[in-house]
């Protein structure tokens, strides 16, 4: 049996902090948006503390965002709901930085943030915490496969209970990625939310580009409504996705050549070998993202089984002689089998590219049906 145990501790604030929760599906543009967001709001002289969460540590949105030089902390090891200290640990080390807002990413697999991390935060904490309305993140393509049973994968039918689960709790719908679509089908797929939840606010926004940012902005400046979705009971049985093999791996490698190798065309031959890997197993990639870092710079890059190919951000590192790899892949194959493919992966690309490769650390886990501290249903 596993014990939880909660023993609420003071946490210290000179002023209160406004929290934004941002929640999604893989993919979705979480992490992406966050950084816009916070942009933003660093436009307007407000300090920003940002928190990251998932099943395992190294984790490469927390080295992506650490590049803004803000307080950032991560809380590896399952959704914050199954052990609100960490996330509490966590927030304290922001805290300590005096953020005026504190930005939140839960992990990807979450589907009960509201009665399982933001009722108990707003019943302990509501003197620390102006709480704002949840957001959950959506990739127009899982709308096509989830809502509208466009050709959905095998895949798809699969998790589509969870992503409709995170749809249910969320105050706010943020369509992202509206770049790219045309307005006849952002109005199209705007047009199908609004049936499916015709009392929630939907808005459209592209992280990437900053479309809709503004908005989606003043949204999430103010409280959260009074009357908050929280389901009354989870419905925990959508984990039940045993019948889908589902890996989650996090590794950091160090990366040397003499006299130096091309980052980026490291980083673009081991996505594509990792996909390749995914086709012959005839699965999907739900998201690979990596980080290569030297010398204070990141690039980051990732591919979704939805867009083919890989797309590259951060900063462009050049030739480097050595630099850290982070990578995160989450793929239908069993985190045995997957930690092996990415491990050849590692060390096939390294070898066709003359570089040495060492693997630091590898993690993989298979995300468990969650077991929160406790879920508080009633509105505070
Ligand atoms: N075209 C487009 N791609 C986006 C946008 N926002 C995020 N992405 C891409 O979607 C992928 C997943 O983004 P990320 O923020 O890591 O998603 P997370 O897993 O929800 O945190 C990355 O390849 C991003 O570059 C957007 O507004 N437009
Ligand atoms: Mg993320």
């Amino acid at each position: 049996m596993v014990e939880q145990v909660f023993e609420p501790r003071p946490l210290l604030a000179k002023k209160p902090v406004r929290l934004i929760f941002v929640g999604g599906f893989v993919g979705s543009g979480k992490t992406t948006a966050m950084a816009a967001l916070t942009r933003r709001l660093l436009q307007d002289g407000l300090n920003v503390g940002l928190v990251t969460n998932d099943h395992a540590e190294d984790m490469v949105d927390t080295t992506l965002v650490r590049q803004f030089g803000l307080p950032v902390a991560e809380v590896s090891g399952g959704c914050f709901g199954c052990d609100l200290n960490d996330l509490l640990d966590a927030t304290e080390r922001v805290l300590m930085q005096e953020p005026d807002v504190l930005i939140v990413e839960p992990v990807a697999s979450c589907t009960d943030t509201v009665a399982s991390v933001i009722m108990p935060l707003k019943q302990f904490y509501g003197g620390v915490f102006r709480i704002s309305p949840f957001s959950v993140l959506i990739d127009p393509m899982r709308l096509y496969e989830m809502l509208l049973e466009e050709n959905p994968s095998e895949f798809a039918r699969c998790f589509a209970p969870i992503f409709h689960h995170q749809l249910k709790e969320a105050d706010i719908l943020v369509l992202n990625k509206v770049d790219t679509l045309s307005t006849e089908e952002a109005q199209r797929l705007v047009n199908a939310l609004r049936q499916r939840h015709p009392d929630k606010p939907i808005l459209t926004i592209s992280a990437r580009r900053g479309d809709g940012v503004d908005e989606w902005m003043q949204q999430v400046m103010q409280d959260a409504p009074m009357n908050s979705r929280v389901m009354e009971k989870a419905d925990y049985k959508v984990y039940e996705i045993g019948s889908v093999k589902l890996g989650w791996l996090n590794a950091s490698v160090q990366l040397v050549a003499e006299p130096f190798f091309n980052a980026r065309e490291y980083a673009n031959l081991l996505l594509r070998r990792l996909h390749d890997a995914a086709r012959a197993r005839n699965t999907e990639v739900l998201h690979i993202k990596l980080a290569i870092y030297c010398q204070g710079k990141a690039m980051g890059a990732s591919l979704l089984s939805a867009y083919p190919e890989p797309v590259f951000g951060g900063e462009d590192l050049g030739d480097v002689s050595h630099a850290m790899l982070v990578l995160n892949a989450r793929l239908g194959i069993d985190p045995p089998t997957l930690g092996g493919i990415v491990a050849q992966a590692i060390y096939d690309t390294a070898k066709a590219l003359r570089v040495e490769a060492e693997i630091l650390k590898l993690h993989t886990v298979k995300p468990t049906i969650p077991c929160p501290t406790f879920r508080m249903c009633n509105p505070i």
